[in-house]
């Protein structure tokens, strides 16, 4: 079940219990879901800053950001706002349903919700996003694309997922192993080797599609992600350096959290024709280590 409130600056906001007493919170600003956790006695699953910024134009720090329709600065490292604008908008919400105490929200955007979308993004298609997520047990989100223009469209898409850890120092990732990915703090191609541990900045795109799991030996927890339809995997904590040059983070936020993003992105961006349509999909679901 769940209830919606208008905050005080206006926006709408969706929040409710999980069936065995955890708890979610989605905002129309962005669709972003900003909590959930699976159970009463659960630490949470996801991180958003204590200093988030709950503004017009503004990012919310932490969650789930749905970056759209590009992911930071575009394949040509020349769009802004980073990662889009579909994070930045009031999404509609379409429903909210309840089945034995598991809620699914569906909410939608399209290019006539975009203020300004000349100034944006110039000769932008027509395009139909909608993202039903789904609180139970697991936390599911379906982030589906139609081509309602009659050009083709191309789009990067990303799932921009922040968890909470007990202490980064001590995480490992588990599941890409001989993937090759881009270091984009050195700009530098290489291939995993073993699990992907924290040691300062981490930020790295994967080329693989293929369930990753967070081990968590200080919440004696496994985050385990499964995807659908996306090609990249992004690995990024901030380290203790470029958190302190967030206004929107604590300076030691970094230690309690990492990023795990679902992704397609440069190479592995969508492409659809006229009337097609593409869907990513990732479940969360924990563990005990
Ligand atoms: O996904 C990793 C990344 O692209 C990092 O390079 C960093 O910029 C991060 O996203 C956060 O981006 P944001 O725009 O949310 O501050």
């Amino acid at each position: 079940m769940f209830e919606r409130t208008i905050d005080s600056n206006g926006w709408g906001r969706c929040s409710g219990a999980t069936p065995a007493g955890g708890r979610f919170t989605v905002h129309d600003h962005g669709a972003h879901i900003t909590e959930w956790k699976p159970a009463v006695d659960a630490e949470p699953v996801l991180w958003t800053s204590p200093n988030a910024r709950f503004e017009q134009g503004a990012a919310i720090r932490g969650g789930i950001p749905i970056c759209f329709p590009w992911f930071a600065n575009g394949r040509k490292d020349n769009k802004t706002p980073a990662h889009g604008f579909a994070r930045l908008l009031q999404w509609q919400l379409l429903s909210g349903k309840e089945a034995g105490g598991v809620t699914t929200l569906r909410w939608r955007l399209d290019e006539t919700m975009i203020t300004d979308l000349e100034a944006v993004d110039p000769g932008r298609n027509r395009f139909e996003l909608e993202v039903t997520q789904t609180f139970g047990e697991d936390l599911t989100v379906r982030l589906s694309l139609r081509n309602t223009d009659a050009a083709p469209l191309v789009v990067e898409e990303a799932l921009h997922t922040y968890l909470t850890v007990g202490d980064i120092n001590e995480v490992s990732v588990h599941g890409l192993s001989g993937v090759e990915y881009l270091d984009k703090l050195t700009s530098r191609y290489d291939t995993q080797i073993g699990a992907v541990e924290f040691d300062g900045e981490v930020d790295r795109i994967y080329w693989l599609n293929t369930p990753v799991e967070v081990h968590d030996p200080v919440l004696n927890r496994r985050i385990i992600l499964t995807t659908g339809r996306s090609d990249n995997t992004i690995v990024w904590n901030p380290g203790p350096d470029k958190s302190a040059g967030f206004s929107d983070m604590p300076d030691d936020a970094w230690r309690s959290m990492a990023c795990v993003e679902t992704a397609n992105v440069r190479d592995r961006a969508v492409h659809l024709n006229p009337g097609q349509a593409h869907e990513l999909t990732l479940t969360i679901t924990t563990a005990p280590l």
